[in-house]
């Protein structure tokens, strides 16, 4: 009790000059602060939200659920946590994985270095303190010598910017911005804006409780069925023990999953019959590893081909409306857009109180006092969800206002697009590092494992720091430049480069169209960052 009160006096103190702050209480931050905190730093984080969890604070809306399998999504650094937790859904849901984040957090005693409820809105670096400032939205300030940005690559949510959105004499709501309390849908006529992962999952939630849900479709997104189901004790206890084996599998595995079976023929170089039986095989499992049935569905339209004609034929037997089928069935490649992975999603069509509308033929001009005004017509609804997505991989930290040396801004810095070495670092913001930054596999990868990396590199860093006795480490140019023009090159090998996704930042108007993640694969971009570190932080400027 007594040195609970002394971490919350720390809290309060803005003459505190703590070793690192962390921004962001998701998994990267908490895993950050129990890393650095046992080599015994000072450390504080700073979290907008009033709790732990980050992704699963924030994303409460009906479905919502992972896609990487809960035995999977979850963290490997402790032998005693992976064994004690019993995930009880193959994909666990949103309220379970905040849970699991709740009893890190308190298995970890790690709540009583978390600032909750504070914004960060400022940070700039004191070139001659060599210290970073850090200001919340509440005018709190807080100082360090290193600075973790744990932001999130999806925590910073498209606000609909709707026309009339005002006007609007409904409720409306933003996926990720969900209400803690729930939203009742039941005898609500409901409209949903968007056909994403988020939207994927909530349309079949919410079409079993709303009077009528209208979904307004701008692009059909591939989505395969994740075949849900609860865990058995035998399954489980087979993955506990041989869990580190599992682990050291998923990260040497490209997307960081041990489960991922990836093939390594062409899908064109084996018969149509085989094709069709491996698809086949890989849709009955279910999930997102769908894609990973050829080693080229990734990079040639035509092996793409067969696996998107695939989906597309399945779209036209499940939904029994002709018209809706082929506006659902998606015509850019599979796997450009992030893939989805659903529960009854196609099946929803063909209830009676589902409507889809096609945004493209019919644009919407806004809102207006009774709901939604396309070209043609005026939909009223009673709530309006949008499920838009966010402002991915640069939103939050773009959000900061963050100042390096020599004044320079990271927003004027990325007007262009992001630059990062690593997606760990940054030119000109010294003691500064990003975690599944630009740059980095990050969103291409079940994230716990690329966070768990990030997080052991920037801990043996600062370490490197301490024990060396340095005071700053900044990311060189050549080096930022290098790396960029790598994560370039090697997204443009890909067909993810040929569509208006968010991996590109084509969802937000005036967003600097880049390829933004890094498309390599977590093997060799680990191996690189380990190479970096051994040769003394290649790549880096210590003083
Ligand atoms: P986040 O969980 O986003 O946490 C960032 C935290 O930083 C938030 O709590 C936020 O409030 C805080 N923050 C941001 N800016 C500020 C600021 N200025 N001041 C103070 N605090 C701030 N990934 C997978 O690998 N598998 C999945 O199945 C999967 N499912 C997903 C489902 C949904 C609905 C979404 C949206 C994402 C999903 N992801 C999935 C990606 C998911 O974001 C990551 O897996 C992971 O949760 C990210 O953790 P994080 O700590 O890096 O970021
Ligand atoms: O967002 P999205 P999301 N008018 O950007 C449409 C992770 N995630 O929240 O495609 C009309 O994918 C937009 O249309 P278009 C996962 O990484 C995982 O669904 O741009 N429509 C699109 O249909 C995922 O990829 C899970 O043409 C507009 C939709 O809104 C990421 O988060 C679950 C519009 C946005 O789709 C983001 O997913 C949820 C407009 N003005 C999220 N603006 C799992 O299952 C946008 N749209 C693990």
């Amino acid at each position: 009790m007594t040195s609970l009160k002394l971490e919350s006096d720390l809290i309060n103190n803005s003459t505190v000059v703590y070793d690192v702050i962390v921004v962001g209480a998701g998994f990267a931050g908490m895993y950050m602060l129990h890393e650095l905190r046992k080599t015994g730093l000072n450390v504080l984080v700073l979290e907008e939200a009033t709790g732990v969890g980050g992704t699963w604070y924030w994303n409460r809306y009906p479905g919502a659920r992972c896609d990487v399998e809960s035995m999977e999504y979850s963290y490997s650094f402790s032998e005693e946590l992976q064994q004690e937790w019993n995930w009880r859904h193959r994909f666990s849901t949103q309220p379970e994985i905040l849970e699991y984040a709740n009893h890190v957090a308190d298995r970890f005693d790690l709540r009583r270095y978390i600032k909750f409820q504070t914004r960060v809105s400022s940070v700039r670096y004191d070139q001659n303190k060599q210290q970073w400032l850090l200001k919340s939205s509440m005018k709190e300030e807080f100082q360090s010598r290193f600075c973790v940005m744990a932001t999130g690559t999806l925590s910073s949510v498209n606000e609909p910017k709707f026309n009339g959105i005002k006007d609007y004499q409904g409720d409306w709501y933003i996926t990720g911005r969900w209400p803690h309390s729930g939203v009742d849908f039941s005898g609500k006529t409901v409209g949903i804006i968007g056909t994403g992962s988020s939207a994927v999952q909530a349309i079949p939630v919410i079409a079993k409780e709303a009077k009528h849900l209208t979904v307004f479709q701008r692009t059909a997104n591939y989505s395969i069925p994740a075949k849900n189901r609860s865990l058995i004790n035998s399954e489980v206890e087979g993955v506990k023990s041989r869990y580190s084996e599992i682990r050291t599998e998923a990260r040497s595995n490209r997307a960081g999953i041990a489960f991922l079976k990836a093939g390594i023929d062409s899908a064109l170089s084996v018969s149509e019959t085989t094709r069709t039986q491996e698809y086949q095989r890989r849709w009955d499992e279910g999930g997102t590893g769908f894609t990973a049935a050829y080693s080229d569905i990734g990079t040639s339209d035509k092996a793409n081909f067969t696996a998107a004609e695939f989906v597309r034929n399945k779209i036209r037997e499940t939904v029994q409306n002709t018209e809706t089928a082929e506006l659902l069935a998606p015509t850019n490649t599979i796997g450009c857009k992030r893939l989805c992975a659903d529960t009854d999603y196609y099946e929803t069509y063909n209830r009676a109180n589902v409507t889809l509308l096609d945004v493209n033929s019919d644009p919407i001009q806004g809102l207006v006092e009774e709901g939604i005004q396309t070209e043609k017509n005026i939909y009223a609804f009673d709530i309006i969800v949008f499920a838009i997505g966010f402002d991915a991989m640069t939103g939050a930290l773009l959000s900061m206002n963050i100042t390096g040396k020599d004044g320079c801004n990271l927003k004027e810095i990325w007007s262009e697009g992001p630059k990062s070495y690593l997606g760990l670092s940054m030119f000109g913001f010294p003691n500064m590092f990003t975690i599944t930054g630009p740059g980095s596999p990050s969103v291409l990868s079940n994230m716990m494992t690329s966070i768990e990396q990030h997080v052991e590199w920037i801990r043996d860093c600062i370490n490197y720091m301490e024990l060396g006795g340095h005071s700053e480490i900044e990311a060189e140019l050549a080096a930022e430049e290098y790396w960029t023009n790598q994560v370039e090159e090697i997204a443009r090998n890909t067909l993810r480069y040929t569509c208006n996704s968010w991996y590109v930042g084509a969802n937000i108007p005036g967003k600097k169209r880049i390829f933004m993640p890094y498309a390599g694969g977590i093997p060799p971009y680990r191996e690189y960052c380990d190479e970096v570190a051994q040769n003394g932080y290649d790549g880096f400027k210590i003083s």
